[in-house]
This record gives C-alpha cells, sequence and structure tokens, in this order.
C-alpha cells in the first residue's frame, strides 16, 4: 500500500518598481509525509537563491491528496537540437511545431508571447489554429501543478528533471497539440518543444542571455474543453515512472 501523498507548491516574488509584483519562482511537487520537510527546503533553496530576483515573498502550500487519483505515465523521450543562433533555433522550433500541425499565425501569437512577456507566472493556452488565447488568467497563466517523479533520484539535473515532468504530463491530455517553453530566468537560453510524437525536443538558443522573457504556451486542439483540461493540468496528480 502506498503512503499518503502531499502536493507541496511554492512561489516566490519580489516587489519591482516596473511591474509591481514580480514572478521570480515557483515549484510543484509530490512526496510522502517524510518527505515533506526536505522538499519543503528544496523549494526554500530555489526560491531564494534566484537569478531572477531576490524574493520578497516565499509562498509555501502543502495539501494532502488521494493516492487512488494518482496517474502514473511515462516521460517523453529527450532529443537535442543545437543551432547556431537565435533565429535558427526559433525556425527549428517552428518548423517542428508546425510539422504537428500549429499553423503558421499561432506560430506568430506564441513567439510574440514568449518574447514580450518577462513576468509570466505560468502557461498560456493558444487555440493551435486561430492562435486566440482561451485561459482568461492574464499574467498568472495556468500553473501545472501536483506533478513529480516517483523516484526523484532520475539522472537529470534539476531543471531538465522538472521541465520534463511537465512536458509529459502536458503532452498526455488528448487536447495538446504542443507545448513552446523557454526559461525567464536570464542564465538559461535552451528550451524546447514537445508532445507525443515528438517527445521533448530541447532547442538552444531560444533567447539572449541575460535576458528575462519566456513562458510557456500550450498549443490545444478545437475540441478543447478548456475547464477539464485546466483541471487536469492544475489538480489531477502525476507521478512520472522511470519504468
Ligand atoms: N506550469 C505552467 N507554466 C509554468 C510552470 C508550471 N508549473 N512553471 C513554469 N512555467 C512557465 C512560467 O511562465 C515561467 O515563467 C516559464 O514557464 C519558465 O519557467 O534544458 O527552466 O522554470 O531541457 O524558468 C526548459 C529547458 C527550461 C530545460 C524551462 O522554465 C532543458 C525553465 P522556468
Ligand atoms: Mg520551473
Ligand atoms: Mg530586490
Ligand atoms: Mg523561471
Amino acid at each position: 500500500m502506498l503512503e499518503t501523498c502531499y502536493s507541496i507548491r511554492m512561489r516566490a516574488a519580489e516587489r519591482s518598481p516596473e511591474l509591481g509584483e514580480k514572478h521570480v519562482s515557483g515549484g510543484e511537487r509530490i512526496g510522502s509525509k517524510s518527505q515533506i520537510e526536505p522538499i519543503v527546503t528544496q523549494l526554500l533553496n530555489k526560491a531564494s537563491n534566484h537569478t531572477r530576483g531576490d524574493a520578497d515573498f516565499i509562498q509555501i502550500t502543502v495539501e494532502k491528496i488521494s493516492n487512488d487519483q494518482i496517474r502514473y505515465m511515462l516521460p517523453l523521450e529527450i532529443t537535442t537540437v543545437e543551432t547556431t543562433s537565435i533565429r535558427k533555433a526559433h525556425g527549428e522550433a517552428r518548423r517542428i511545431l508546425a510539422s504537428v500541425g500549429v499553423s503558421e499565425h499561432a506560430l506568430d501569437v506564441a513567439f510574440q508571447l514568449l518574447s514580450g512577456n518577462q513576468n509570466l507566472r505560468g502557461a498560456i493556452i493558444l487555440n493551435s489554429k486561430t492562435g486566440i488565447r482561451l485561459d482568461e488568467r492574464g499574467l498568472k497563466g495556468v500553473r501545472v501543478s501536483r506533478i513529480d517523479w516517483q523516484d526523484v533520484s532520475v539522472n537529470l539535473n534539476e531543471r531538465v528533471r522538472e521541465a520534463l515532468a511537465l512536458a509529459s504530463k502536458v503532452a498526455n491530455s488528448p487536447f495538446t497539440i504542443a507545448e513552446l517553453c523557454w526559461s525567464d530566468d536570464p542564465d538559461y537560453v535552451t528550451g524546447y518543444v514537445s508532445n507525443h510524437d515528438l517527445g521533448y525536443v530541447r532547442i538552444s538558443p531560444l533567447k539572449k542571455e541575460g535576458c528575462e522573457s519566456g513562458g510557456r504556451i500550450f498549443f490545444v486542439s478545437d475540441e478543447v474543453e478548456l475547464e477539464t483540461y485546466i483541471n487536469y493540468l492544475e489538480i489531477v496528480p502525476v507521478l512520472i515512472r522511470r519504468d
């Protein structure tokens, strides 16, 4: 029998003269009772030593979840594309996303949103054909939560481990056409495109070193049931298993 599990979430923000509340960092984990303390410590460290700023506000939320709601899934396969310029990397990402049905217009909208946003806390949901934004969350976006590895000793660094788990959860919804992501952290220029058929395709460099723009776009099909989709992303607990 499984032990009771807990969802442990963190968000950190800084007071900024230009942006008001500036998003610094977020994190979402799942653990048993005895793992709460080390996970809280890890999330506090993540919030406190961040290249986006010095947090003025850190919130940690711990919630019990029902084990019978946990879904188990495999991680997407990782591949890596390295290019010699941001222009080429964007071209590669666009070509791959177009090949799975994202329209040129939706791609224009997506790249504009990620290039122009320096303070996005969650993901933006876009119709993959029309490029129309479907969530009404503004800068908050939709935060994928209740996601972790079943066994965190997986041989990947923290950033890739988190991103791969998130992308695998997102790709597992029948409404997801694809995802585009790059970090809002100024020191991290690798991003990815992903879906169930493509796997997790890392692409570099998607932005200039030092730049704080970034975020996530979930491209969805016309059939999307938005409430069901957002509930899946935010609430349904998912553990990624290695095999
Ligand atoms: N749910 C939805 N959107 C999120 C979440 C989440 N749980 N976490 C982050 N985002 C959005 C939000 O808009 C952030 O500003 C943006 O994504 C970037 O988050 O080398 O580090 O955590 O394979 O800065 C990808 C490549 C790294 C890793 C992505 O993103 C690799 C990264 P960050
Ligand atoms: Mg993250
Ligand atoms: Mg400060
Ligand atoms: Mg970040």
